[in-house]
């Protein structure tokens, strides 16, 4: 399952390389909300040419109204969502039939974790394990009634219905257009879920409490993604690749307000923390941590949920950054011992990692050194501004546009 997975991520998102990881796409929320490419047409093939936010003075959202680059609005044309649509979008020349906006068809901008939009015309369904309906659908309530029954695939139609499955049969249900699946959920408009006859297909991974990761790269997202978390949540994720010498973390996407939520990076062995971040104290730059075994720990309290995290990890082999660019992991060949010493500037982190203890793994008690009530006091990092997520959505207001 996952190499499939890993095959058809890489066919999709195969037109540039990222600075970190095989997963080049431009968009880690689910309705491109930081989506901040350069696409300046609704689609590359016949599309329409965007305005620009600088002359869109006539409608809602325009650099007069949002000159901080709220949203990732300014002086240029790009598809942007700066009002929490299921989409980016753009304002378009006024058309005769009333159209003044329309929503952009971006290739490069899909969540990691979605596996694209697919015809259904029922015969048969492309997941056919499970089915149910509710008015109060949201992508992470379905995916959460997958995954609880096992399934690995969730998925979205017409805004109400969620359908299970273990597999899809990609040749039988053909490929669709993501705009005919951005039909909002009947429990949040502003998720895509999917549309009239298509079925927009989910990896129940995304959003658990936790998990166990081995691939050389994955995206990780906070609990209930992309809902918000859930109050008084206690999750944590292993990342443990063998053969790696350092795992880098970047965080796409950061959203958590309060400061007794948090996000922590542990050494898998010590349990040491290595990294703390909360509403206060962001993610601003990648981790680097010279280990194999990596936890990642996440807490919520009581109070002010927020969207929570995305996080792509991406593990190296080879003792210096330039080797690390090419030094993609090879299975086989695990008797090189770790000497890594990455740069302990900017809040990086130099680890020793010890190859041989890979068997530990199986053993390791998983003991959370820092617990959420000891964290409050030892706040590290001091308040240097909102993450770039922080004001988003919250001052917008919402339609008309
Ligand atoms: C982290 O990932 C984002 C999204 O792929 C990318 O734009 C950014 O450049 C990455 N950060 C670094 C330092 O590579
Ligand atoms: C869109 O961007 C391309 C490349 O940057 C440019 O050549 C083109 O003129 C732009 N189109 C519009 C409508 O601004
Ligand atoms: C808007 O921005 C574009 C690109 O920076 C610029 O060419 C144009 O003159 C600007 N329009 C106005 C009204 O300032
Ligand atoms: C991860 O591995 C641990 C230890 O083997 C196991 O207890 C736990 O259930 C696993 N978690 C998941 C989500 O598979
Ligand atoms: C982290 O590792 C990357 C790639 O190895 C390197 O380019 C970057 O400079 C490192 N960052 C720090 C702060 O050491
Ligand atoms: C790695 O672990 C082995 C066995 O636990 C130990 O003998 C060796 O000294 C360790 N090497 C490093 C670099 O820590
Ligand atoms: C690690 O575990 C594997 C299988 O679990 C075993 O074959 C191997 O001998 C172990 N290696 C060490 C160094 O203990
Ligand atoms: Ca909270």
């Amino acid at each position: 399952m996952d190499s499939v997975l890993l095959v058809f991520f890489s066919s999709f998102f195969s037109s540039t390389a990222s600075a970190i990881g095989h997963f080049t796409t431009e968009c880690y929320t689910v309705n491109g909300e930081d989506y901040r490419g350069r696409q300046n047409q609704t689609s590359l093939h016949g599309g329409k040419p965007c305005l620009f936010w600088n002359e869109t003075f006539q409608h809602p959202y325009n650099t007069l109204k949002y000159p901080n680059g709220e949203g990732g609005l300014g002086a240029h044309n790009f598809c942007r969502n700066p009002d929490g649509d299921v989409q980016p979008w753009c304002y378009i020349a006024d058309q005769e039939d009333g159209t003044y906006w329309k929503f952009c068809e971006i290739p490069s901008c899909q969540m990691p974790g979605i596996l694209g939009c697919f015809k259904d015309n029922g015969d048969p369904p492309p997941l056919s394990k499970s089915y149910q309906t509710s008015q109060k659908l949201t992508v992470q309530s379905c995916i959460s009634l997958c995954r609880n029954q096992r399934y690995k695939l969730a998925g979205m139609e017409a805004g109400y219905a969620c359908f299970c499955g273990n597999e899809l049969d990609y040749h039988l249900h053909g490929n669709a257009p993501s705009l005919e699946c951005s039909h909002g959920c009947f429990g949040d408009q502003q998720q895509p879920c999917g549309g009239d006859g298509h079925v927009i297909v989910f990896d129940t991974k995304v959003g658990a409490c936790g998990g166990n990761y081995t691939a050389e790269s994955a995206v990780i997202y906070s609990p209930d993604f992309p809902d918000k978390y859930a109050p008084g949540r206690v999750c944590y994720w292993t990342i443990q690749v063998p053969g790696a010498s350092v795992i880098l973390f970047n965080f796409t996407f950061f959203n958590i307000m309060d400061q007794a939520d948090m996000v922590e990076l542990l050494e898998g062995y010590t349990s040491q923390v290595v990294a703390r971040f909360d509403g206060r104290n962001p993610p601003r730059e990648i981790v680097n941590i010279s280990a194999d075994f990596v936890i990642l720990y996440f807490y919520s309290d009581r109070t002010n949920e927020a969207q929570g995290f995305s996080m792509i990890y991406q593990a190296y082999r080879g003792s210096s950054s330039r080797s690390a660019e090419h030094g993609f992991i090879s299975d086989d060949d695990d008797s090189e011992e770790a000497t890594s010493t990455v740069d302990p500037r900017s809040g990086s982190v130099t680890e020793r990692s010890n190859t041989s203890k890979n068997n530990k793994s199986s053993q390791i008690l998983y003991l959370i050194t820092s617990s959420p009530k000891k964290s409050d006091k030892e706040m590290p990092g001091q308040w240097l501004g909102r993450g770039r997520t922080a004001a988003h959505n919250t001052n917008l207001p919402p339609f008309p546009r």
